[in-house]
């Protein structure tokens, strides 16, 4: 089996050691980052989410599965975010109110960092008068929010709803991304942008900044 195949079963297995060494093993091997991070880690969590979908298995093990992600992580962020360049303009990210899932955003925001943008991470269940004002206060450029549950998504909506009475709308763009949100659904609530991937989002921050 190969290293990025066992990366992911490993993470599945909520065995965050072996995925450590897994994920170290592949960076000497001089495995693409992107590669480890796609088809080992975010693999891995893509079949942890369809066995929870289906109530093959329960949050113990979906925990233990998030564990294990930040696990390797850890070891490739130094490499995804390796940049060096001038800071190219200043972005607020965060999950929106309700929601607690945190892996997402934290990989566009890596993401980001990488590409020499200054990022403000507020963390999970971010309310839109925190993402508002912390971004009127920073004097950033763009607003990210990731969403992971349709129950709360909306939250999305009420924080542009919010720019635009400030009348900040034309000022502070918003983007949004998350497995649940979409192109169709980003147009609806008057985003700017929406970003299928933390590559994605980056290309679409380097547009509007
Ligand atoms: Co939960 N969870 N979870 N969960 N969880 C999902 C999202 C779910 C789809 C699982 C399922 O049923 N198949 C489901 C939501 C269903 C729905 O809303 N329709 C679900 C549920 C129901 C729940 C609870 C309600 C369960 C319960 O308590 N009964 C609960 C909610 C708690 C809360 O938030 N209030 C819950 C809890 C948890 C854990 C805490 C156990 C854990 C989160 C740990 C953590 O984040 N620290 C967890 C996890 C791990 C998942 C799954 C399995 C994996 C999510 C993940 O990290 N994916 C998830 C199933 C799934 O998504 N397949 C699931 C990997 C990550 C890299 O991908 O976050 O999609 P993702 O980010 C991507 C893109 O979406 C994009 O770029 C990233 C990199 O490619 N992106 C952006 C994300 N944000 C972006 C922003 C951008 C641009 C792109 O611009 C700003």
């Amino acid at each position: 089996m190969d290293l990025v195949t066992r990366i992911s079963e490993s993470l599945q297995r909520g065995d965050n050691d072996a995925v450590s060494l897994l994920t170290a093993e592949a960076l000497d091997k001089q495995l693409d980052p992107q590669v480890i991070l796609d088809d080992g880690l975010i693999a891995g969590m893509d079949v942890i989410g369809e066995r929870f979908r289906i109530h093959e298995i329960f949050l113990p093990e979906v925990l233990l599965a998030a564990r294990a992600m930040y696990a390797g992580l850890d070891r490739i962020e130094p490499l995804l975010a390796a940049s060096g360049a001038a800071s190219r303009g200043k972005v607020v990210i965060g999950t929106i109110q309700g929601d607690l899932h945190d892996i997402g955003k934290n990989l566009v925001g890596i993401m980001l960092r990488g590409a020499g943008f200054e990022v403000i991470d507020l963390g999970n269940d971010v309310s839109p008068e925190a993402f508002v004002t912390t971004a009127l206060e920073e004097e950033a450029q763009v607003i990210g929010m990731s969403a992971l549950l349709t129950t709360t998504m909306s939250s999305m909506g009420q924080t542009i709803e919010r720019l635009e009475q400030e009348g900040l709308r034309g000022e502070i763009h918003s983007i949004v991304g998350g497995a649940p949100v979409s192109e169709d659904f980003a147009n609806q609530i008057g985003a700017v942008g929406y970003g299928f991937d933390g590559l994605s989002a980056v290309e679409l921050v380097k547009r509007l900044v």
